[in-house]
């Protein structure tokens, strides 16, 4: 028999971890999504939950296609009112990540809306291969209209931060124009990622708080984008922030993990590797 007169631990008995909490889609390999946000704060020592918004199953049948199952919206928020309320007054900090619909961002935002945050990270997954475009566009506007206020800092990719921003980007200069109009129109801090989008010999990344606009640089790992490394830098600035480091130091941090992530990648059958995150370990 379970004994179920054991008191629980009371907070102040215990050294509690950093928590951290990953609101994103399942990506079944688990190069992406909610697998590798895990990976990242078990890596970086926070605790981690997950409120599931979608399920993507490559299709190998298909050109490794995305097939894409949202969660349904109530079962979206079962799972954050039981996270919410096991952790209230605890959890402070969240990255979202994939939503997929514009119900899953309403559910998500009106869930996010009943209690404080210290740092809401949004990785704005805009279009994922294997969904409608229309229905990515709706996305879009919603993700803009409903997320992008209610987040601390957000981690766009090079086409994101094009969306994002309004501007093309084709060079540093316009990656850092990018930058500065993101965060003006939201007053988040941006972290825009170059990748290897930018030409050059370097990956950079640009920081933007509103005062320090700071270039994160590391050389190119390939030519080649790894999987899972957007969801990897978001979920590394994440725990970072969970565990009280500034924005600017999570950035640099994220970065490290991330550059040390690729170089560690794992090769499957589909037609990119995906990021290690026990990149650093070595
Ligand atoms: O890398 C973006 C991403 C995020 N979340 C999920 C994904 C993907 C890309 O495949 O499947 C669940």
């Amino acid at each position: 028999m379970t004994d179920t007169t054991a008191a629980p631990a009371s907070a102040s008995d215990l050294t509690t971890p950093a928590l951290a909490l990953t609101i994103a889609g399942s990506e079944a390999t688990g190069g992406a999504g909610a697998q590798a946000d895990l990976r990242t704060f078990q890596e970086l020592g926070a605790f981690g939950m997950i409120a599931l918004t979608c399920i993507v199953s490559f299709d190998p049948k298909n050109n490794w296609n995305h097939r894409f199952v949202p969660v349904e919206a109530s079962v979206i928020a079962d799972q954050l009112e039981a996270i919410l309320t096991d952790y209230a007054g605890a959890l402070k900090t969240t990255k979202l990540g994939m939503m997929g619909s514009p119900a899953t961002i309403e559910t998500v935002a009106t869930a996010l809306k009943t209690q404080e945050w210290e740092n809401v990270v949004l990785d704005p997954v805009l279009i994922c291969k294997g969904q409608e475009p229309g229905h990515a566009l709706d996305t879009d506007e919603a993700l803009k209209a409903q997320l992008l206020p209610l987040a601390t800092f957000t981690t766009p990719n090079h086409f994101e931060a094009e969306q994002l921003s309004g501007i093309s980007i084709s060079s540093l200069e316009d990656l850092k124009e990018a930058a500065r109009r993101i965060h003006d129109a939201s007053g988040v801090t941006v972290l825009a990622k170059g990748g290897i989008r930018l030409e050059g010999p370097d990956a950079v990344d640009v920081f933007y708080d509103g005062t320090t606009l700071e270039v994160l640089s590391s050389p190119k790992v390939g030519e080649h984008a790894v999987s899972g490394a957007g969801c990897s830098l978001a979920a590394a600035v994440t725990a970072e922030l969970a565990k009280g480091a500034t924005e600017l130091d999570a950035a640099h941090r994220a970065k490290e993990f991330v550059t040390a992530g690729i170089r560690q990648r794992v090769a499957g059958q589909t037609p990119f590797d995906v990021l290690w995150q026990g990149g650093l370990r070595a």
